[in-house]
């Protein structure tokens, strides 16, 4: 959705969570009519062009949480964000913290060095080490664990777009309170259980297979 209104955005995107006893999985699925980025290099400012996002809040005390970033061109950015206040230009942005053991790829359908080609789509995933959650209440979670996420992306265009899963009500990422809840469950999920409504809700992961958004 539309992180600022909750509307339905132009293109959309599907985020999947899996988890083990070492890895927190993520997937982003992107569906993009021009595909673009140009920067490659660790912590670079993804944000500027197109980007997927995953902020992280382990211990779910709304002022400290990670941040993950991919673009098209699998650059990695991975910070750890102090917000005690909500207020931006109070926020501690510590991109000198490196996630160690961090696996992340990206698919692209299309050029993305080329802005206005016509392309596909792309998608990207990261392996995080549960290691990099130093605050989490176990690790690796247990059945029933809930910490705070959200899942963003960056669209640009004549009109750019910022998707997020619990849209935050402004175009602003850093606003804690509003991530949604992940709930980690050592139950699969069956086809059953989506039929029934029973664990298709976005709030819900599971150890082998994952509610979509
Ligand atoms: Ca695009
Ligand atoms: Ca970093």
């Amino acid at each position: 959705m539309r992180t600022e209104s909750g509307a339905v955005p132009e293109q959309p995107t599907h985020v999947r969570v899996l988890w083990d006893d070492e890895y927190l999985y993520i997937a982003f699925e992107c569906v993009d009519t021009d595909v673009w980025a140009t920067i490659d290099e660790r912590d670079g400012g993804l944000w500027d062009e197109e980007v997927v996002e995953v902020f992280v809040d382990d211990d779910s005390d709304s002022r400290t949480y990670l941040e993950y970033e991919i673009n098209p061109l699998n650059a990695l950015v991975d910070l750890y964000v102090l917000n005690r206040t909500g207020r931006r230009d109070a926020i501690k942005f510590m991109l000198d913290w490196n996630s160690s053991g961090i696996r992340h790829a990206v698919r692209v359908d299309g050029d993305p060095r080329r802005r206005g080609s016509r392309d596909r789509g792309w998608a990207a995933e990261w392996a995080i080490p549960f290691g990099d959650f130093t605050t989490a209440p176990h690790i690796p979670p247990r059945n029933g664990d809930a910490w705070r996420i959200n899942f963003y992306r960056i669209d640009r265009g004549d009109q750019d777009e910022y998707s997020a899963w619990s849209p935050t009500g402004a175009i602003n990422f850093h606003v804690p309170e509003r991530f949604g809840t992940l709930v980690f469950s050592t139950h699969t999920v069956t086809r059953k259980d989506r039929q029934n409504g029973g664990a298709t809700n976005e709030r819900y992961t599971s150890r082998f297979v994952s509610a979509d958004d």
